[in-house]
């Protein structure tokens, strides 16, 4: 429109336009994703050094850390790497999609400041409390399930960091709508900034959820208030926890979308059905957190099996919709690019060197055949009877949360160091190793976790041999060794690729050459070429029948895995 052209040239706000893509970036949009990414790398790497000695302590034939210090560090390692990992990377994601990629500017920057002010202030106080507060006030991990109790500096860290994060979605959408007023964007969303808006509407809710549940915690810690209602407390903080996850989930998952652009030109192959996948998780995905209650007395069967079984159904099918459709991007603009023989050629030519290719493919099958397979069994009520407070929980959720997206967050990395902060990879070598290194280490912990929570080995439990009890037990067969040297050594190997990660970006911001023109490494790929109109019918078919092949081996393998947990159910008890 015309009246529009004037209004844009008007602003003199500081900015620069991107040689790469052409995008305009709002000088204070690139400060708060620099200072946000760099921010969550500090907590990623605090919570790994946490995980290390976590790991070490649970194979029995290390059993680094005494008593106190391994409560209190799960405590700090589930909170670290769950909340302030991934939400700071998260609010970076928001701040980019909502400006950059609109090429748009940030509303009110001042408060956008004052958002991460406010969060960063909540993590240290929290992490304050959890590392040098008393004992008993610092062991209450992650989800500090009253009768357990805090210092009052805990729950108030986490309400500052909820408001903070809280106003950074508000300001998201604020900027979204600013993009559209200035006419910066016109026409649909990106499907990338589309999914983050619904990771931003989850994470309304969710924060919404963590300030009922943390300000009545919070007034009982000063003795405003006598107790607080466990069974309420679990609930609504399940509302808070779970859909937190999903926030992971849906941002992981846009992601992948951008990485499948980035690295092989990759389009969705379907973008009304990709949307319409992500408006299910907003619609349904917050109903599963009742798996987290399927024990807990208080809710009604009906209850527990319709928000777990039924309303989750809707979700899991959104997550299968993006299942197919991100590899399918990837299979679809391979070909076009002339990797069209037989079923896999387009896989095997596939940028396997390119670590933002490598982690987007990798965190797409850990979190797919281990972590999604692992989360519907784990959130069936019958079968969770045998899973509950097992280490299969923390086997499923490490699959997720960080064999997904937290592989999914280093490989967007790969991209934002040379885009937003303009430095060459200090090392290209080590970026190329660290997707494979890490993946490797956190399946082998995952799966490791996993068999031992079917031996029946507690999660958070600091010895599983019960030395000095009463009645003597211990849990440790040769079995159980075996598996515990898998977790150790897989978390030791994970721990490398943290470390390799963090070093490698460390050393680009302070030594890495300034990238003038196009970044070197690693390579953005061209869009994929468009379909070969002359191919009638073409359309017809599926274009993507390698995906359809690898789609099918998945299906299969979570059949029969569903069905191994309910045949082992029918062997708890020798009925007959
Ligand atoms: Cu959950």
């Amino acid at each position: 429109m015309a009246i529009e052209a004037p209004a844009r040239e008007t602003k003199t706000r500081p900015s620069r336009v991107c040689q790469v893509t052409g995008l305009t970036l709002d000088r204070s949009a690139e400060t708060l994703v620099k200072l946000n990414a760099v921010t969550a790398v500090v907590f990623l790497l605090l919570g790994a050094i946490a995980a290390i000695l976590l790991g070490l302590t649970r194979w029995q034939a290390v059993h680094l850390l005494d008593a106190n210090w391994y409560y209190r560090l799960v405590t700090f390692h589930g909170i670290n790497m769950l909340v302030f990992w991934i939400v700071f990377f998260e609010m970076a994601g928001l701040v980019f999609a909502s400006t950059v990629v609109l090429s748009s500017r940030q509303v009110l920057p001042k408060l956008a400041y004052a958002a991460y002010a406010l969060m960063l202030a909540g993590t240290l106080l929290v992490n304050g409390v959890v590392l040098f507060g008393p004992f008993d006030q610092a062991s209450v991990m992650f989800t500090a399930y009253p009768p357990l109790k805090s210092h009052p500096l805990f729950y108030l860290g986490l309400i500052l960091f909820a408001v903070g994060a809280l106003l950074v979605c508000l300001l998201f959408f604020l900027n979204v709508v600013e993009a559209r007023r200035s006419g910066a964007s016109t026409g649909p969303l990106p499907l990338f900034t589309y999914g983050l808006g619904a990771a931003a509407t989850i994470a309304v809710f969710t924060l919404v959820h963590g300030a009922i549940t943390m300000i009545p915690a919070f007034l009982w810690s000063v003795g405003l208030i006598d107790a607080v209602d466990p069974a309420v407390y679990r609930l609504t903080f399940w509302g808070f926890g779970h859909p937190a996850q999903q926030v992971n989930l849906c941002a992981m998952v846009a992601i992948w979308y951008l990485l499948s652009t980035l690295t092989v030109g990759g389009k969705a192959v379907n973008e009304k059905v990709s949307r319409t996948a992500f408006l299910l998780y907003v619609l349904f995905i917050n109903l599963g957190s009742a798996h987290h209650v399927l024990v807990d007395p208080g809710f009604s069967g009906a209850w527990k099996i319709f928000n777990t079984s039924y309303a989750m159904s809707r979700a899991v099918f959104a997550s299968l919709v993006h299942a197919l459709s991100i590899p399918a991007s990837v299979e679809v603009a391979q070909r076009r690019s002339g990797f069209g023989a037989g079923f896999f050629q387009w896989l095997r030519k596939a940028p396997w060197k390119n670590p933002a290719f490598s982690a987007m493919a990798l965190s797409l099958a850990i979190f797919g055949f281990l972590g999604g397979v692992s989360g519907v069994i784990i959130g069936t009520e019958q079968v969770n009877l045998r899973v509950h407070n097992t280490l299969r929980v923390p086997g499923h959720f490490h699959s997720t949360v960080v064999g997904g997206t937290t592989l999914a967050f280093m490989g967007l990395t790969y991209y934002v160091i040379p885009l937003v902060f303009r430095r060459e990879w200090w090392s290209a070598r080590l970026a190329r190793v660290q997707p494979w290194l890490f993946a490797a280490g956190i399946t082998v912990l995952s799966i490791s976790m996993t068999g031992l929570g079917a031996l029946g080995h507690p999660r958070r439990h600091w010895d599983v041999t019960f030395a000095g009890s009463v009645l003597p037990a211990t849990l440790l067969d040769s079995t159980a060794r075996a598996l515990q040297a898998g977790l150790g050594i897989g978390g030791v190997v994970a721990f490398l690729g943290v470390l390799i990660f963090a070093a490698n970006a460390v050393a680009t911001l302070l030594l890495g050459k300034r990238v003038e023109g196009r970044p070197a490494f690693p390579p953005i790929a061209p869009l994929a070429p468009a379909a070969d109109t002359a191919a009638a019918g073409e359309h017809r078919r599926f274009p993507a029948p390698g995906v359809l092949v690898l789609v099918v081996l998945f299906l299969v393998f979570f059949i029969a895995v569903y069905a191994a947990n309910w045949f082992a159910l029918s062997k708890a008890w020798g009925i007959g």
